[in-house]
This record gives C-alpha cells, structure tokens and sequence, in this order.
C-alpha cells in the first residue's frame, strides 16, 4: 500500500491492524445490506458500540464548523492519516462544504474492508445513497459540488492537467519514500535523500511549469484556487517536512503555496490541523 505520509504520525500500516470491529450501520444500503450477512444480529451492540467510536473519530477540525449547506450529505470514509485522504479533506475544507470526516481505526479496518466497493479507503458515502471510491475521483466530485474545479472547460482540462501531474508525483513519492517512512529500514536516510535529490526537482519543475503556463495570481490555473492548487500543497506538504528548503528554488511554487493559503476557510482548516498534531505529538 502506498499511502504516502510524511508525517511520523500517520504511516502506520493500515493492514498491519489485526482485531476487527463492525463498523457497518451507516453504510448506504446496497453496501450495508451485504454487510449484515452472518454478523450483523449477534454483534448488533457490539455495532452500536463502534459506530459509536466512528463517530468519536470525526475529527473536530472539519466537521464541527459548521460550513456552507449543501443539498448534499457526505461522509468521507479514510485512515487518521493524511495520505491518499487528505487531498479531499482539503477540497471540503477550501469549498467550506460540511461533512462527516469519518476517521477509520485500524482495528475497525479488516471487517470494514470487506465492503468497501473495491477493498479500500478512501471512500466517500454520498447521501447514504452511493459510494464513490479512488481519491482523485473523489476530490474531483467534490471540487465540482464546491466550485474548486475551474470556471470552463478549458479551466477544467488544464486543472487536471495539473492533477494527473500531481497524481503521478503523489505515486512515485507513495512508493519509494512511504515505505521508509512507515518501517524505517536502514536506508531510509539514503533512499529519502535519493528521492529529494533526484526524483522530487524534475515533478516540482513540472508543476512550476504548469502553474507558469496555466495560472495566474499565483494559482496555478486561471485567477482563483482550484483542486490544482490543493493537491500541489498537500504533496509540497509532505515534502517540507522531509527538507523545509524544498522550494527554495522555485519561487513560482512557493507564491503558489502563499495564494492557497490565502483562502481563509483552508488556512483555518491547516491552523486546526496543526494544532491537532502538536497535541498528538
Ligand atoms: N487508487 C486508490 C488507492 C487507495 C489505497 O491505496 N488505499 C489504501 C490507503 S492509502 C488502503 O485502503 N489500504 C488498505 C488496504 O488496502 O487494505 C485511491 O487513490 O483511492
């Protein structure tokens, strides 16, 4: 699995986790339905109990503010990771769209999945009617409800331009430095040195290249943020904490990285976050 956090707090393997709990009750039906199988009436406390725990797991920086209303009722289904979860707790933060950021322990993740559509989080419930897998569709649906998906079709074709830019950076960093960070081997130092060095300055100049010919403003695609600019904060995100002069020679991407966080929903959501890591650490 590459989920591709740097930060120490959240490269836990997921699938390490033994101990299942039922975690089903809030499932849509078509999924909740397959849920109930053998389990359900035997473990219906137990179930009530982690739903319970689910819910004590919605992490107060995203779901307490109450946000802008939506017609639409959404919880997002991840780890208490950033990783492939974070990209879409960015957009709903940005888009001051309300949601349930449903933090999945590790425990509760071999039962759950079993019925996750394709085995996996994230996982986004839509109205307890669908649910929507694979992150970048997720966060491209809900750039789209929040208005973070460009203003025209061309705005749009370039914003995922830029995210399959991104998707292609986030996987390389997922699979050669994520494993270091989760079990360190013995040439973690070398193999994260190797990746900033040699890996990470061609897929930055890329982006730069990108934000140079998409956007302006500083944002990377047309005059205001997009999904595009989120998703280069989150990977430069993981960067900076593995080398905090990353950027320093690429000025286009740090004005890049100052206009995102001028958004005033998203720099509450980064301020809540860190303070919440501070807390954890
Ligand atoms: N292409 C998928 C990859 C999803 C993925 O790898 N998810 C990992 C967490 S980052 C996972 O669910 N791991 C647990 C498992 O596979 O059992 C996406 O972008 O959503």
């Amino acid at each position: 699995m590459g989920c591709g956090s740097s930060n120490p707090q959240n490269v836990v393997e997921p699938s390490k986790q033994p101990v299942p709990t039922e975690n089903t009750e809030n499932l849509p039906k078509a999924i909740s339905t397959r849920s109930v199988r053998s389990t359900k009436s035997q473990n219906a406390a137990a179930s009530r109990t982690s739903l319970k725990q689910s819910v004590e797991n919605v992490n107060p920086t995203s779901s307490s503010n109450l946000r802008q209303s939506s017609p639409n009722n959404f919880k997002l289904n991840y780890f208490d990771l950033t990783g492939r979860g974070e990209l879409i707790r960015l957009v709903f933060a940005a888009g001051n769209i309300n949601y349930e950021d449903n933090r999945v322990k590790f425990e509760q993740w071999p039962e759950l999945k079993e019925l996750m559509p394709l085995g996996q989080l994230p996982t986004l419930q839509v109205n307890d009617e669908f649910v929507l897998v694979q992150s970048l569709s997720i966060a491209r649906f809900v750039a789209k409800e929040a208005g973070l998906a460009g203003r025209d079709s061309v705005e749009m074709a370039k914003v995922d331009a830029v995210l399959e830019t991104c998707k292609e950076f986030f996987d390389l960093f997922a699979q050669q430095v994520g494993p270091q960070l989760r079990n360190a081997t013995d040439e973690k130092e070398e193999i994260v040195r190797d990746f900033l060095d040699n890996v990470a300055p061609s897929n930055l100049q890329k982006l730069q290249q990108l934000v140079e010919q998409y956007g302006s403003e500083g944002f990377s695609v047309g005059e205001q943020l997009t999904v595009a600019d989120l998703f280069i904060h989150d990977i430069i995100t993981n960067l900076i904490f593995l080398d905090a002069f990353i950027l320093d020679p690429y000025p286009l991407l740090k004005q890049n990285r100052n206009a995102t966080e001028s958004n005033d929903s998203l720099r509450s959501y980064l301020e809540q976050r860190k303070q919440l890591n501070r807390r954890r650490s």
